[in-house]
């Protein structure tokens, strides 16, 4: 598109829409002006992509996820149909800037943090590589809570992302299913002497889908993500006579439940699983059926992906629908379930592994709960001789009045795959060995990875410019070329060049923090950087003990020779997550304590932003020196800011947990900061039962005046807060062992500090981690999984060359 096509469009939709010139029009009317054209453009390639997958009728995947976290799409878009520059240029042209308007996007934030943005970055990278793939999760009418500090603690506001309307959706009222909630069932015997569920009093809601298209990068392809939404039918509306019981109704995609890796039991949430299960299994079938072939082949056309367990009822679902609506009998039909499903698990901690008590299920999903008890009878029965009693038990999927909805997913799916090395391994022969005796065939690795257009080529710019005059464009399309960059280790001008690029992002993040937190803080600093959610295993609360430790220090020797270091912390925690939240009060506290102490000479600054999510993350990632990934060993399942960082060229501190051990390998020991125990010595731990943090306590005179900080007063108003924090480490023995992993941290900390102060040899070890994040594009993540566990090819008979390849 040239600049006078752009100015063109943009003038007749401003007119068309707001009777506005463009000379004349604001943000807002220009940013749902260029959304509209946007949308105009990919509409006509979703089309023709769509029609493609039709004709061809290639096997498809649906990727099934309770939380997607897209963030803002403007860039995204422009960038991926290749018109950002054209787009950009010709504002510019009219004294607008692109960057304005970008802001004028509210951030979908449908998802709480690592599981929802991967299921987004996966989105992007399938389109991306030319992938027949969809979403199917809930458009929920509230996104994640907004966070503000009010006094140190943290306060949740709702997130009304819908109120100006969302560019980028299209309802199709057409595609709307129903879904059947509540009511009883019971088993009629027909005159051919066969059972028939029957249905009473059952709650038929309507799913109407609003579906995105997920661009391709310049290739031509637009899937769809279909995220639907709850309403009262029009045949049922006499049911509802008064406000609140529609608000029962409605409130069923109202919000995101704000758990991370936590399971909130509630009976809305259970709702909502069903609810974009069995709207997505229909809808799939319902296309398939158009396609007039045999059930046998429906493995050949469609995989289903679980991701999580919270879609784990597809496995009752499709067997309804196969078995109740259309008449297959029930071998058939769980042979075809297990050949289209398969399914990721995305943590070992038990808290968030989901188990459903049965009352609830019997009363949510009368039928659905009844599917599973036959699956559990079939399960028992076939097993019986081939494996132990114990192990049966162990792994049936009804236990103490629970649906362990883990064992439901393995059991009905051809694959369960953990999301980093580590952890698949944990999972084979610690968290789900019982499972692995059973199906050793079933069990793989797909490492987590990331959208490098995203946190590379649009979150930093400058950085991107850099690698292009060093080594061609190519790693746009291509992230593996990367590596060429290692060519440029003892090239000075090179390295020079890239922390130049490093330093224009940390002085915009500088800018921003003054604006919105009134610190200030220099980019000459060393920016080190704790982005994720609050949770008691990524010890947040270690890191922020190294900064007590600092602040002591420098209380102590006011001109003790430290590099001067702003500590930099983004998360939210779960509304009834108080532990996490009084951690947040500690920080701040800290904080508050440090930045007003005008005897450290600004040697350490604490900043703490609000409302951490996917724009603020491109705000900080490209500016951060030092990523902090300090998760206890074993707990963290794969991390991926750890991977977002070191693509900008921050250099890792890391326990050996998730994908750290990865990035370990990939870059080298020379090129991390490595420490604290192992997995195994973690383990051990468990089995000996011989840990004792008051030993350490006791022993250790420096981390005594640290946790004394938190109940003696020296850190102020944190009355109730500090002495939970105490507690916790002490009275109940530390149960993320932060006090046996402090000492080592500390050390590599200091290490830190003394490489920083050679700008040269820190800018090798930065090089060296940009030129080997290709390692973890979700180009190749998801190319593993279509090949290994989906079967489905890419597809180009209909792609066109457009725009240049920096877009
Ligand atoms: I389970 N994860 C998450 O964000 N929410 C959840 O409910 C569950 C897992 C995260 C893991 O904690 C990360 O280690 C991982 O990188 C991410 O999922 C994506 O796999």
């Amino acid at each position: 598109m040239t600049k006078e096509e752009i100015k063109k469009e943009l003038r007749q939709r401003l007119r068309d829409t707001y009777a506005l010139e463009l000379e004349d029009a604001g943000p807002v009317e220009l940013f749902y002006s260029l959304g509209g054209l946007i949308k105009a453009i990919s509409n006509e390639k979703w089309h023709k992509t769509w029609k493609n997958y039709l004709t061809e009728e290639q096997k498809q995947v649906y990727y099934f996820s309770i939380e997607f976290l897209p963030g803002k799409l403007l860039k995204s878009n422009l960038l991926n149909l290749g018109i950002l520059n054209e787009v950009r240029t010709t504002l510019a042209d009219i004294d607008v800037d692109l960057e304005e308007l970008a802001e004028v996007e509210k951030d979908m934030a449908l998802g709480n943090g690592g599981l929802g943005r991967l299921a987004s970055c996966f989105m992007d990278s399938i389109a991306s590589c030319g992938l027949p793939g969809n979403g199917n999760g809930i458009r929920y009418d509230y996104g994640l809570f907004k966070q503000q500090f009010v006094d140190g603690y943290q306060v949740e506001l709702p997130d009304e992302w819908l109120k100006r309307g969302n560019v980028w959706e299209i309802r199709r009222e057409s595609k709307a299913c129903d879904v059947k909630l509540f009511g009883n069932v019971y088993m009629k015997r027909l005159a051919n002497g066969k059972l028939q569920p029957v249905a009473e009093n059952q709650t038929t809601v309507r799913a109407v889908p609003y579906d995105t298209g997920m661009i391709g990068y310049q290739n031509g392809i637009v899937n769809t993500m279909r995220l639907w939404s709850v309403e009262i039918p029009i045949s049922e509306e006499a049911k509802y006579q008064s406000l609140d019981e529609r608000r029962t109704v409605e409130d069923l995609t109202a919000v995101l439940y704000p758990d991370d890796s936590q399971e909130s039991g509630r009976l809305v949430r259970l709702a909502q699983e069903y609810f974009f299960v069995s709207a997505g299994i229909q809808s799939i079938i319902r296309y398939y059926k158009k396609l007039n072939l045999p059930w046998h082949s429906l493995s050949e056309k469609i995989a289903i992906h679980i991701n999580d367990t919270h879609p784990a009822m597809c496995v009752p679902e499709l067997m309804r629908v196969l078995v109740d609506e259309n008449g297959l009998n029930w071998e058939f039909a769980w042979d075809i379930t297990v050949k289209v499903l398969s399914y990721t698990n995305h943590t070992i901690m038990a808290e968030a592994l989901e188990k459903w008590p049965i009352y609830l299920m019997k009363i949510v999903v009368p039928r659905i709960y009844q599917i599973i008890e036959e699956i559990d009878r079939r399960y028992v029965t076939t097993l019986q001789g081939i494996h132990s009693q114990d192990l049966i038990q162990r792994t049936r999927p009804l236990q103490n009045d629970q649906v362990y909805m883990a064992h439901l997913a393995i059991i009905g799916s051809h694959s369960t795959n953990g999301v980093a090395k580590i952890h698949s391994d944990l999972l084979k022969s610690i968290v789900l060995h019982d499972f692995y005796v059973i199906y050793p065939e079933r069990f793989n690795n797909k490492t987590n990875g990331i959208a490098e257009r995203r946190w590379l080529q649009l979150a930093n710019e400058p950085l991107a410019n850099v690698i292009d005059e060093l080594i061609t464009d190519s790693w746009r399309k291509t992230p593996q070329d990367l590596k060429l960059l290692m060519n440029y280790q003892n090239d000075e001008a090179a390295l020079t060049k890239i922390r130049e690029a490093k330093l224009v992002k940390k002085e915009e993040l500088a800018n921003y923090i003054l604006k919105t937190t009134g610190i200030e803080v220099s980019s000459n600093a060393i920016f080190d950087v704790q982005i994720k959610r609050l949770h008691a295993y990524k010890r947040q609360l270690m890191n922020l003990l190294h900064i007590l430790k600092l602040y002591f220090e420098i209380k102590d020797n006011p001109e003790m020779d430290i590099t001067p270091r702003v500590f930099i912390f983004g998360a939210k925690a779960a509304p009834s997550y108080t532990y996490a939240k009084s951690i947040i009060k500690a920080i701040n506290e800290v904080a508050n304590m440090v930045n007003t102490d005008r005897s450290l000479q600004d040697k350490i600054k604490v900043v703490f932003l609000p409302n951490y999510n996917v724009s603020l993350a491109e705000k900080i990632i490209p500016a951060a020196d030092v990523s902090e990934q300090i998760s206890l060993a074993s707990k963290e399942a794969s991390g991926t800011s750890n991977m977002k960082l070191m693509l900008n060229g921050a250099v890792t501190i890391a326990t050996l947990d998730g994908a750290n051990v990865e990035i370990r390998d990939a870059v080298g020991d020379d090129n991390i900061y490595i420490f604290g125990l192992t997995e195994k010595e973690v383990y051990d731990y468990y089995e000996k039962q011989d840990y004792s943090s008051q030993k350490i306590y006791d022993e250790d005179e420096n981390l005594r005046r640290i946790l004394d900080a938190f109940v003696d007063g020296t850190i102020p108003n944190i009355e109730f807060e500090g002495q939970e924090i105490y507690d916790a480490l002490l009275k109940f023995n530390d149960e993320y062992f932060l006090l046996r992993d402090f000492h080592d941290y500390v050390k590599a900390q200091e290490q830190i500090n003394q490489d920083y102060k050679d700008s040269m040899l820190w800018q090798k070890k930065s090089l060296a981690n940009i030129a080997n994040a290709g390692n973890f594009s979700a180009d190749d993540t998801v190319k593993a999984y279509a090949e290994d566990i989906w079967q489905i090819e890419p597809i180009f008979a209909h792609t066109e060359k457009e725009g240049t390849t920096n877009g």
